[in-house]
């Protein structure tokens, strides 16, 4: 990790214009399916310039945007498979400078994903200069690559508008689950997100409420555009739901400021670039 930066211009690229403002490769509607999840073998063939750590740039114009790719993650390989066979080709048709960090949770403690999701933006932002976080869960892929995964300079973005699990619509008007695009600079305003919500649920909640709170309000992506399938799951062990989460979602407004990105206290084990993705696996302790 000596030369931290991967985005220098891409020495075959002998067009050093910028790529145009909307990608001409783009395709609109995906179709999805879960079936046998592909081997990474078979994401790799299929994906042959991108770089160890999972990085990729543009070939034949110079990307307009940096985007960093965040996914929390435990014991999720068939699904972690699943998203890369998709999520990889989807941004690089976006035409974007991108990256995609998992932050793996070690041990059996209870789940944190706010966490996890805090840990891997400390982490992207000591490798590179990014111009956007997208905090995306393991088990949703996109399904129409008009949903841009660049960020809105303004208000932080929530991606996973229309998500299959709820009938293709938004579950409540102030829902910021799933997948969300935020800036760094949005990201610290908020102070990141909560690191006191240990299993399933809430934490979501508190980030909307955190945006409010900021001065924020919550951009989305249209209805038609960020649509979403989910690869069925059930909960896992190790994500219990949080019943303190109503409780803790009464205080936001007096811990948002000292909970978050200024608290952050994890163990980094390991971090290495695997060919499909930077791994980034720390112990983040257990809930109280
Ligand atoms: N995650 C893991 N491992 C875990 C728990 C969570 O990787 O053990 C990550 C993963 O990125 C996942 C995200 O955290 O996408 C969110 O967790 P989740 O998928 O459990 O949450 P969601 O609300 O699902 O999507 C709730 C499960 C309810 C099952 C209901 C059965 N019909």
């Amino acid at each position: 990790y000596t030369n931290l930066s991967v985005f220098v211009p891409n020495p075959e690229n002998v067009n050093t214009q910028f790529c145009p403002a909307k990608s001409p490769i783009l395709v609109g509607p995906l179709s999805v399916s879960f079936q046998t999840p592909p081997t990474l073998k078979r994401v790799q063939q299929k994906n042959r310039y991108v770089k160890p750590g999972g990085y990729f740039s543009p070939r034949h114009c110079f990307g307009r945007y940096r985007t960093a790719v965040i996914i929390p993650h435990r014991n999720r390989e068939a699904h972690l498979r699943t998203l890369l066979y998709y999520l990889h080709p989807f941004l690089q048709r976006q035409q974007l400078h991108y990256a995609l960090f998992i932050v793996h949770q070690a041990g059996n403690s209870t789940f944190n994903r706010a966490k996890l999701l805090n840990i891997g933006v400390r982490e992207a932002l000591k490798l590179d200069e990014w111009d956007c976080l997208i905090l995306h869960d393991v088990d949703l892929v996109p399904e129409n690559d008009y949903n841009l995964y660049i960020c809105d300079e303004e208000y932080p973005k929530h991606l996973a508008s229309a998500m299959d699990k709820f009938h293709y619509s938004l579950p409540y008007w102030t829902y910021f689950g799933g997948v969300s695009a935020l800036t760094p600079d949005q990201y610290m305003r908020i102070n990141g997100f909560p690191n006191s919500y240990w299993g399933w649920g809430g934490e979501d909640d508190d980030i909307a409420m955190r945006i409010r709170l900021a001065g924020m309000s919550i951009t989305r992506t249209p209805l038609s555009l960020g649509r979403y399938k989910m690869i069925s799951h059930n909960r896992d062990s190790g994500n219990e739901e949080n019943s303190k989460r109503y409780d803790q979602l009464g205080n936001t407004r007096r811990t948002w400021r000292e909970d978050g990105m200024n608290s952050l206290d994890f163990k980094l084990i390991s971090r290495t670039r695997a060919p499909l993705y930077t791994n980034i696996t720390v112990e983040i302790g257990d809930a109280p």
